[in-house]
């Protein structure tokens, strides 16, 4: 029996899913007492520092937590379950008290690279740990935070892992475990690590499992255009220049549960969902795309991203729901990251326009209950050519290669919204940056002109985008052939790449553009 805090923010289901997956049961918190009663408990943890110590606050856990830890009862922490247990961190500016268990801080990234810091990362073990005991060599966990632990005392690191730096990613003390990374969204070997804290009679060190840390893996993410096809089945479907008809009817290339569960099975370090009529409908009213996240997390243990539809919504007896009820809709169904197309562009313009944060957009309440991590912008933008820059003066224009039809030698990338149908007067670059000043976490980069063409990234669109912010950039839209991947890493600093037709079609397998990668010097994340 295991014991789950779970404080209301994050998705917890997976963890769940994760634990019942190897047979444990659970018994949720609900009450200050059943902290103390604990045999084993799991504290995981995901967004927003401050508003989690807030919520242990409120609920008056903190007493018992710290008379649990005290005892040396075997305790794990994921992310900021593992943060709360230090004196206090740089995201915390309100004095809550934290669980002040272990001396140091939790401290901002200070790095140029992308920052939050996302993906499949190695460790470097400094401590014997039983809950390493069988995990693959040279295996990689799934990271996504903006700040890391410093403690003083070095005696109880288990692990560092190197972002620019090296950083502190595990600590053990006794029964009193933490990790930043999440073990429920790292494959196999992540379970097998909650499997050991889990089943293992007691924390002491039994051996030493040499697991030589590499960097940060270039993440490859399959994605799933999910819709209603003509007969009102949910499909997974594929757009060439985001038309998904083919002699009339929506192409149906497969179901999303079953799809999403073959590409987990073949190495994809993370599945994007997305609802691309969701504009069109109140999302909570979408069941099924909520079941498809709850069933694809009983068995998917990577990272979910889900967009469509992520916006304030009136129904009709007048009841208002915000973007962020949404979203925590969705957090709670499974998802790890929700993803904001078109209302990030209207948000965008207001925010330019005004040159004001209003602290209401839903990027903003969504970062923070949720922390900037969980939003992704998924930008859609078209190619317009121009003579010169000064054709379009109010717009991030640089040279292109490839000229227009006219030999136009410049260009800007138009966003549009509600899936490419309506074109604004506000390019790709304008909106990325607004988006990470408003606390976006990730960009979405998809290319209207190049999706579904099979011919490569558009290279010239993401290096302007990258070049712009400081968040870390998914390359999207006109995979064909594994060179296609080896060019975005090569000439580009996107952090991931991210491809529909050519893995749904079986063109190209997920894992053999992983090999063709790692033949190619580029550091992937590899799977049994
Ligand atoms: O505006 O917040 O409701 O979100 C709608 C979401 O649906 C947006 O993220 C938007 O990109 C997406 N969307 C809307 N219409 C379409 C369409 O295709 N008709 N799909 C659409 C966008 C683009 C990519 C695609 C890549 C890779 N899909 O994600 O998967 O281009 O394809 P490829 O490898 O086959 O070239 P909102």
């Amino acid at each position: 029996m295991i014991t789950l805090l779970d404080y209301g923010a994050g998705n917890v289901r997976s963890v769940v899913n994760a634990i019942e997956k190897f047979g444990a049961r659970i018994k949720m918190v609900t009450k200050p007492s059943d902290i103390l009663n604990a045999e084993k408990l799991l504290f995981p943890g995901v967004g927003n520092y401050e508003s989690m110590i807030k919520i242990l606050n409120e609920r008056d856990y903190i007493l018992p937590l710290q008379e649990y830890l005290k005892a040396d009862q075997p305790f794990f922490g994921i992310c900021l379950g593992m943060q709360a247990l230090f004196e206090g961190s740089e995201e915390e500016l309100s004095g809550n008290e934290s669980l002040n268990f272990f001396k140091g801080r939790v401290k901002l990234f200070k790095t140029s690279l992308a920052v939050p810091h996302i993906g499949w990362n190695g460790v470097n073990i400094k401590q014997e740990s039983p809950v390493f005991e069988n995990v693959m060599l040279d295996t990689k966990f799934y990271f996504v935070h903006s700040y890391h632990i410093v403690p003083e005392d070095e005696s109880i690191v288990l692990t560092t892992t190197n972002y620019d730096y090296e950083f502190v990613s595990s600590v053990q003390k006794g029964n009193v475990i933490g990790t930043q990374f999440h073990p429920e969204k790292s494959g196999n070997n992540g379970i097998r690590l909650l499997e050991n804290f889990i089943y293992q009679k007691d924390m002491k060190a039994r051996k030493a499992v040499d697991i030589k840390g590499k960097g940060l893996s270039k993440r490859i993410i399959a994605c799933l255009d999910v819709r209603s096809n003509d007969q009102g089945d949910l499909v997974v479907t594929k757009g060439d220049q985001y038309d998904v008809r083919q002699e009339g009817e929506v192409r149906n290339l497969g179901q999303p549960v079953e799809l999403a569960k073959r590409y987990y099975e073949e190495g994809a370090d993370e599945i994007t969902f997305l609802n691309i009529t969701g504009f069109r409908d109140f999302p909570l009213k979408d069941l099924p795309m909520i079941e498809v996240l709850e069933k694809t997390s009983k068995n998917v243990f990577i990272p979910l991203t889900i967009g469509g539809g992520i916006k304030d919504y009136t129904d009709s007896n007048g009841k208002t729901y915000t973007a962020l009820d949404v979203a925590s809709q969705y957090f709670r169904s499974g998802a790890d990251k929700i993803s904001i197309g078109s209302d990030a562009v209207y948000i965008a313009e207001q925010y330019l326009k005004s040159k004001k944060k209003t602290g209401t957009s839903s990027i903003e309440q969504i970062a923070r209950v949720y922390g900037n991590q969980a939003i992704v912008i998924s930008i859609d933008p078209k190619k317009v050519y121009v003579k010169s820059a000064d054709d379009a003066k109010n717009h991030h224009v640089f040279p292109t290669q490839f000229h227009g039809p006219d030999n136009e030698e410049y260009c800007w990338y138009q966003c549009t919204v509600q899936g490419g149908r309506s074109a604004r007067d506000l390019d790709a670059v304008a909106l990325a940056k607004a988006c990470e000043e408003l606390g976006a976490g990730e960009i979405l980069l998809n290319c209207i002109d190049k999706d579904g063409s099979n011919s490569g990234f558009d290279l010239e669109l993401i290096n302007a985008v990258k070049n712009a912010v400081t968040i870390p950039v998914i390359a999207s839209s006109g995979a064909g052939c594994e060179d296609h991947f080896v060019n975005v890493f090569e000439e580009t600093e996107a952090e991931a790449a991210l491809a529909a037709g050519i893995f749904h079609r079986k063109e190209v397998l997920i894992q053999d553009v992983k090999t063709y990668l790692a033949d190619n010097n580029i550091e992937v994340r590899t799977t049994p």
